[in-house]
């Protein structure tokens, strides 16, 4: 599914096989994004000191001042003529254009007005921060009639302000279409589709629809109403009530949507009956209404029923030809393919219209996807009618997905995915390209999720990564990786600061803010971890344990940032570089830990754990497998799912926990009135005998306490009904304790760095040796933030000896001064905890 791309770190603009007879030596070559489909430069130039004409009155005012904006036409002497004709011979698509600039002048000849829009942006940036502009002629149209992105994510929908910003951003990418339909608009979907807006709201849309025109966006308003639609003819009255509220403040493109939803909304004859209704009561009556859009309840093949005659068949026969059937691929979050599109067209009877769940982050909220437009079929224009991207809640920062959306979908043959992007850093961030692509390179996979959809991430540093780690566990010292990987991180910490310096878009850096904060963490955690194996390599070894904790207090600070911003209650937090950088700087850390106390300490002792003994999701439902877990340090919940879950009859979902775990209280959300009638939940010790939880619930909203905490290891929600069910998971959240609270030797005497013993003020600590340990010279290794702490030893008496006193990380106690005692005491007078990561011998 991943195609690997091989990004070559380039920031001089990419040029996309631009003819370029004559251009001199000095002249950089001509580049226009989205790449024209013809494009010839001639010989000569016209100077931007220039005067133009243009006959008033031959333009439409938007084309008028965008032309304004880089050509003088104001009149003068010698002027030259703009001449705008509006003419199908320049093509038959919406959209299309020719443009010559030569020695008379300026001729634009357009399929229609938006054609004659998008000349005048070719020519803006033909014109941008140059000082002439090249002789040249241009023929361009469009591959894919309905380009844009669709508003149709769950979260904080966008504000008026970023959807103005991306309006125009749209129409200086010739996209011409944007959906509006946030799942969390109330007025979009249940409970209020049926309503009016409030005042302030419908302001506000009456402006976008404004600004829609101005740039020649088509403003496309959705509804949502399948959640508690009844199919009768006064709620097919209210849908076309609403859409004429809509039509009243300027909209003139509306899409119906019944995804995500269940029970008798999902009926395929009815909706196609309801959308033919506003076909014809509506569309038809109108004339100046562009075609129909509705999102079905099938909308991807994995969610499909397959049997002919069902659901996408009885849509393809039914639905009026005229309207659209948006598609999201063969998964909900997955590539598009030719082969797909040829499937699901064949049932519906039309070329689908896309749907592309990227760079959407509902799903996976601790995320941002910042990578390339990719694994989208550069052979499937004939097999869609639209392409619409769905971005992120954060509007600008989902920009640089859309930049490659804008391409792909106006020249689908050239659209090369990594130069896209490249590019993309520039147009969107000119003030600090290469900052902005670092940060994106670092910042696109979503982690594990529960729609299984993956991005690469750091793709130029994975043969560092690779080379250097697998040269530091075979015990050697790869210098060349390590200076790379060391500039890398450094970059990362310039990086983060250059961003929000530099960067004139203000509402990108605040959108992405703590991600950026975090960048600035990894990069420190990654130079301090370069530093303790550079110092380990150079058998520094204080100075390599100094090393070890800097890095460890980096990923600390890390995790208390991922636990203190970004709160939202589905993924909270603030990932980055989760698929390489960080996982490379921990494993780092640890393969260095474990030479560190390699065959001085218990090593081989019980610090493997076996799998059947890891936390881990318990369930059989096929929806569900992939859903994430969310382990926190005294909770295990499942990551929320947005869409709604069908348990089958003895379906069930819940959790695992670790022997050392027991459960404390269960707090859950499934959001189904009648929950408790069909379902319920049970708790095991072995995962064989179960036993009925008591809860108490509400609404399907509840919490269950009645634990056996020392045996229960298995808490799950079962459907006991005979049939399948429906519910949203929104929570199932554990909050656990330990079962015993662990032998300090454990920790400290396992040869593993990654778990330690903390104690502080008024909790002193004690660790039995073993005997081998009695007669040893003895290393302990320590974080004490500078603080200090005492360590000693009891005769039989009593009496207490000590053995160490002061604030050293790197402790070395020599055997004579141990003198055979077989237990070790520390204590301390500081308040934040201290931590003993090992005692090993030395
Ligand atoms: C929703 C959409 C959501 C997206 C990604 C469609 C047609 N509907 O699973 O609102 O943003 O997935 O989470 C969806 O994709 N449901």
């Amino acid at each position: 599914m991943n195609m690997m791309l091989n990004f070559k770190r380039r920031l001089i603009p990419i040029v996309l096989c631009v003819l370029t007879k004559a251009a001199t030596a000095q002249e950089l070559p001509v580049v226009i994004y989205p790449q024209p489909h013809q494009m010839v430069t001639e010989t000569g130039s016209i100077s931007l000191e220039q005067a133009f004409y243009v006959k008033p009155g031959s333009v439409k005012p938007e084309l008028q001042s965008l032309l304004s904006t880089v050509l003088k036409l104001d009149g003068g002497k010698n002027v030259l003529p703009v001449k705008v004709q509006i003419n199908k011979s320049a093509g038959q698509r919406s959209g299309a254009y020719e443009l010559a600039i030569n020695k008379t002048g300026i001729q634009i000849t357009a399929a229609d007005d938006r054609g004659a829009f998008y000349a005048a942006q070719t020519l803006v940036q033909l014109a941008n921060g140059k000082v002439k502009l090249p002789f040249i002629k241009v023929i361009d149209y469009p591959d894919v009639p309905f380009r844009g992105t669709v508003e149709g994510f769950y979260g904080d929908p966008w504000t008026q302000q970023d959807r103005v910003a991306q309006l125009r951003f749209y129409g200086q990418l010739k996209l011409n279409t944007y959906i509006y339909g946030p799942k969390d608009d109330p007025y979009h979907s249940s409970p209020n589709w049926r309503l009016h807006y409030p005042e302030k709201e419908e302001a506000d849309i009456k402006l976008l629809v404004q600004e829609a025109k101005k740039n020649y966006v088509d403003f496309v308003w959705a509804i949502h109403p399948g959640k508690d639609i009844k199919w009768n003819l006064e709620d097919s009255t209210a849908v076309l009530k609403k859409f004429e509220m809509m039509y009243g403040l300027g909209v003139r493109s509306f899409a119906v949507f019944f995804d995500d939803i269940s029970g008798v909304g999902t009926d395929a004859a009815k909706q196609a009956g309801l959308l033919n209704y506003i076909q014809y009561q509506f569309v038809n009556k109108k004339k100046d209404v562009t075609p129909l859009i509705m999102c079905p309840t099938e909308y991807n093949k994995g969610w499909s029923d397959p049997k002919p005659g069902t659901y996408l068949d009885i849509l393809g026969e039914k639905l009026d030809p005229a309207i659209h059937i948006m598609w999201t691929g063969n998964t909900v979050v997955a590539d598009i393919t030719k082969e797909g599109l040829e499937w699901v067209n064949k049932r519906i009877r039309r070329p689908a219209f896309v749907w592309w769940n990227f760079p959407v982050s509902d799903y996976v909220r601790d995320h941002l996807l910042m990578g390339p437009s990719y694994g989208i079929d550069i052979d499937a224009q004939n097999e869609m009618s639209g392409f619409v991207s769905n971005p992120m809640d954060k509007a600008e920062p989902s920009k640089t997905a859309i930049f490659g959306v804008a391409l792909y979908t106006w020249n689908m043959k050239s659209y090369q995915p990594e130069q896209a992007w490249l590019a993309s850093h520039r147009y969107i961030m000119p003030e600090a390209p290469e900052a902005f692509q670092l940060f994106n390179a670092h910042n696109s996979d979503p982690g594990p999720n529960g729609h299984r959809y993956r991005r690469t991430e750091s793709v130029e540093m994975i043969p560092y990564t690779t080379a250097f780690l697998k040269s530091l566990k075979e015990g050697g010292y790869a210098a060349a990786d390590a200076q790379r990987l060391k500039a890398e991180f450094e970059a990362m910490i310039a990086a983060s600061k250059d961003i929000p310096l530099k960067s004139q878009n203000k509402r990108l850096v605040e959108q992405i803010t703590p991600w950026l904060a975090q960048f600035y963490l990894l990069g420190k955690a990654g130079v301090a971890v370069m530093d303790l194996a550079d110092d380990w390599n150079k058998k520094s070894y204080v100075s390599a344990w100094d090393k070890y904790l800097a890095t460890e207090r980096y990923l600390d600070s890390m995790t208390e940032l991922d636990q203190k911003m970004n709160l939202n209650p589905y993924q909270p937090g603030v990932k980055t570089g989760s698929l390489v950088m960080l996982p490379f700087v921990k494993e780092v850390l640890l393969t260095v830990g474990q030479q560190m106390t390699a065959g001085k300490g218990l090593a081989a002792a019980g610090t493997a754990v076996q799998s059947s003994d890891q936390t881990a999701l318990y369930t059989n439902n096929a929806k569900l497998k992939s859903q994430p877990l969310q382990i926190g340090n005294q909770s295990v919940a499942l990551s929320p799912a947005l869409e709604t879950i069908t348990l089958n009859a003895g379906d069930y979902f819940g959790v695992r926990l670790h022997p050392n775990l027991k459960p404390k209280t269960l707090q859950f959300n499934l959001e189904s009135a009648t929950l408790t009638n069909w379902g319920g939940f049970e708790s095991s010790a072995d995962g064989l005998n179960w036993v009925v939880l008591p809860v108490e619930e509400k609404k399907g909203k509840g919490l269950a306490t009645a634990f056996d905490a020392t045996k229960d290891r298995y808490i799950r929600f079962r459907n006991k009904s005979e049939k399948a069910q429906n519910l949203y998971l929104k929570m199932f959240k554990l909050e656990v304790g330990t079962k015993n609270e662990a032998d300090n030797g454990v920790y400290v005497l396992d040869g593993n760095l990654a778990t330690y013993s903390t104690f502080s003020k008024n909790e002193p600590r004690l660790v039995h040796l073993p005997k081998d340990f009695q007669q040893a010279d003895l290393l302990l290794l320590l974080r004490l933030n500078r603080e200090s702490i005492t360590i000693f030893s009891k005769d039989k008496k009593g009496k207490e000896t000590i053995l160490y006193e002061g604030n050293g990380d790197y402790i070395k106690i020599d055997k004579v001064a141990l003198k055979k005692v077989d237990t070790l005491y520390f204590k301390t007078n500081a308040v934040e905890p201290l931590r003993i990561y090992e005692i090993a011998k030395h």
